[in-house]
Formats: structure tokens, C-alpha cells, sequence
């Protein structure tokens, strides 16, 4: 198995001591009480959302999306969000609903939460809400904007494992990407034999705590239930806002037309650089 530590809970904590135990550091940790001051912990429920939102369309994604070629990051289907979230609460189900900026079509949500005070620099455009079946997950990858992200539960429990950025030769990075194709539950170690220096970190998530992911962390996620959970974005750094962008441009142009022109082909070609760079990193 990988080597995974647990990471800590805190309540109570203030700026100064944020900064020093996990900012700078760049560390995660659980917050425990985060959200309490939030409308929106008791009120977000999926009756609330299945009521005053149900009507509108959203698209869904199963892991299909992930698949290359002419489909790629494309969504499986369109459907009113109160079936969805019924389909949810039916049964485990790999359909999972992200990207679609609900706040856009309802502002007032905006009034049910609020921007973390313990760092600066938050975005006030981009909260994403992000809903999934249980038993599915999100693969391997690390946030291409390059923020801090404070990943707050509403519903259902969520394992996550992470990885510092400084790992991703050892959990062998696509090359023009932000994906890893590892499978952390099964470590397949001959294939990749670099995985077994690799050093992360596991949680579980349970509703009402929020995690902070630091900048450029390796994320993979499995929904234990079905649920859903905000991400809340800051990044109070220039620098990194504007590597942040140059890391998003080169993944469109490049990684989005190279999948488009080779389809599979290009797929096997990152798997063959990720591979090479994970030797160089054993070799020195
Ligand atoms: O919780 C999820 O489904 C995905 C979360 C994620 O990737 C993120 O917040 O960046
Ligand atoms: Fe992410």
C-alpha cells in the first residue's frame, strides 16, 4: 500500500496560527468548524436544492469523460438537477456533476456561505459546487490554476488522498496535463515502480468539515456516499496567479489539440514521458 499519513483536524484556529502551521508550510489540514458560521450547513439539504433549483438542466459526467478522443471532458447527458439528485439517493452510481456554476443561475446562494477569513486573496467568481454518486470518483490531479482550495461538505462522506507537488514524478504526471493515471488503491508497483517512494496523504471527509488542499496538491477523491461540497478558491500570490494562467493556456493548446489530432496516440505518448521522467527521478 502507499504511504499515506493522516491529516490533522483543528478547531479554533486563527490567521496567525494558519499561517505558520500549514500556509507556509504548504500543509494540509481539516477544519472542524469552518462552516458553522455558514446558512448554508443547515439549510444547503438536497430537499432545498431539489425544491427551489429542481427545474434546472445540468450536465452529468461518468468517468467516460475522462476517456480520449472526440468526447474528451465532454458531459454524458443533460438532465433536470432534481432527477439527478434522485438518481443520487437511489443507488451508487459513477455520475458526477462539476464545472456547472450553479451560483451563475443562483446568485442568492452567495448570501448561504462565506469566504473563509483565516487567509486573503480569495476568488469571488469561482465557487464550484461539485456532486457525486457513491462509489465514484475523481482521478488523480492537481487544480490547474495553481489555488488554494478549501473543499467544504454539505453531504456524504468523502476519502481523499493527497499528494505535495514536489511527488509528481513519483505518481507519474501526465506531461502537458494536471492528471495521474496511478491507481492509489491498487498501487501497481512494476508497472510504476517510482510509486513506492511516493509519500501523500488520506483523509475521510465527513459533512460540516472542510479541508484546505494547498496550491498545486495532488488530488484524488472517492465519494463513500453520495454527496456534494463546495470549493472555495484563494490565491494571494502573483506569481503563482500568473503561473496559474500560463499552466492553463499550455493545457488547452497543447494537451486539447494534441488529443484532438492523435486521439489514444497521444495518451500512450504521455504515459511513455511520464515513465521516462519517473526513471530520471530514481536515477539521481
Ligand atoms: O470533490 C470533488 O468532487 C472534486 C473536488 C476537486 O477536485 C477540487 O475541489 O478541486
Ligand atoms: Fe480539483
Amino acid at each position: 500500500m502507499l504511504r499515506l499519513k493522516k491529516i490533522e483536524r483543528r478547531s479554533g484556529l486563527i490567521r496567525e496560527t494558519f499561517k505558520t502551521a500549514y500556509l507556509k508550510p504548504l500543509k494540509p489540514v481539516v477544519f472542524n468548524d469552518l462552516m458553522d458560521s455558514w446558512p448554508a450547513k443547515n439549510k444547503w439539504t438536497v430537499d432545498f436544492f431539489k425544491k427551489e433549483y429542481g427545474h434546472l438542466i445540468v450536465p452529468v459526467y461518468s468517468a467516460n469523460s475522462a476517456n480520449p478522443g472526440k468526447k474528451y471532458l465532454a458531459p454524458d447527458r443533460q438532465i433536470p438537477f432534481k432527477k439527478y439528485l434522485e438518481i443520487l439517493e437511489e443507488k451508487p452510481i459513477d455520475l458526477r456533476m462539476f464545472l456547472y456554476n450553479i451560483f451563475r443561475h443562483a446568485p442568492e446562494l452567495c448570501n448561504d456561505y462565506r469566504k473563509p477569513d483565516i487567509i486573503d486573496g480569495f476568488y469571488d467568481r469561482f465557487p464550484f459546487m461539485f456532486f457525486g454518486g457513491e462509489g465514484s470518483s475523481v482521478g488523480l490531479h492537481y487544480d490547474i490554476d495553481l489555488s488554494h482550495v478549501f473543499l467544504s461538505q454539505f453531504h456524504g462522506r468523502k476519502r481523499v488522498v493527497l499528494f505535495e507537488p514536489n511527488q509528481s514524478r513519483n505518481i507519474y504526471q501526465h506531461p502537458y496535463t494536471v492528471a495521474s493515471f496511478v491507481n492509489v488503491n491498487k498501487p501497481d508497483y512494476k508497472m510504476y515502480p517510482a510509486l513506492k517512494k511516493a509519500t501523500g496523504y488520506e483523509v475521510i471527509l465527513n459533512p460540516g468539515e472542510t479541508l484546505f488542499m494547498p496550491s498545486g496538491y495532488w488530488h484524488y477523491i472517492e465519494y463513500v456516499d453520495w454527496g456534494f461540497s463546495i470549493s472555495l478558491r484563494s490565491n494571494d500570490s502573483y506569481i503563482r496567479r500568473a503561473k496559474g494562467l500560463m499552466n492553463i493556456a499550455r493545457h488547452f493548446v497543447v494537451d486539447h489539440s494534441m488529443n484532438r489530432l492523435m486521439g489514444t496516440n497521444w495518451r500512450k505518448l504521455k504515459a511513455n514521458l511520464a515513465k521516462k521522467r519517473a526513471k530520471e527521478e530514481t536515477l539521481v
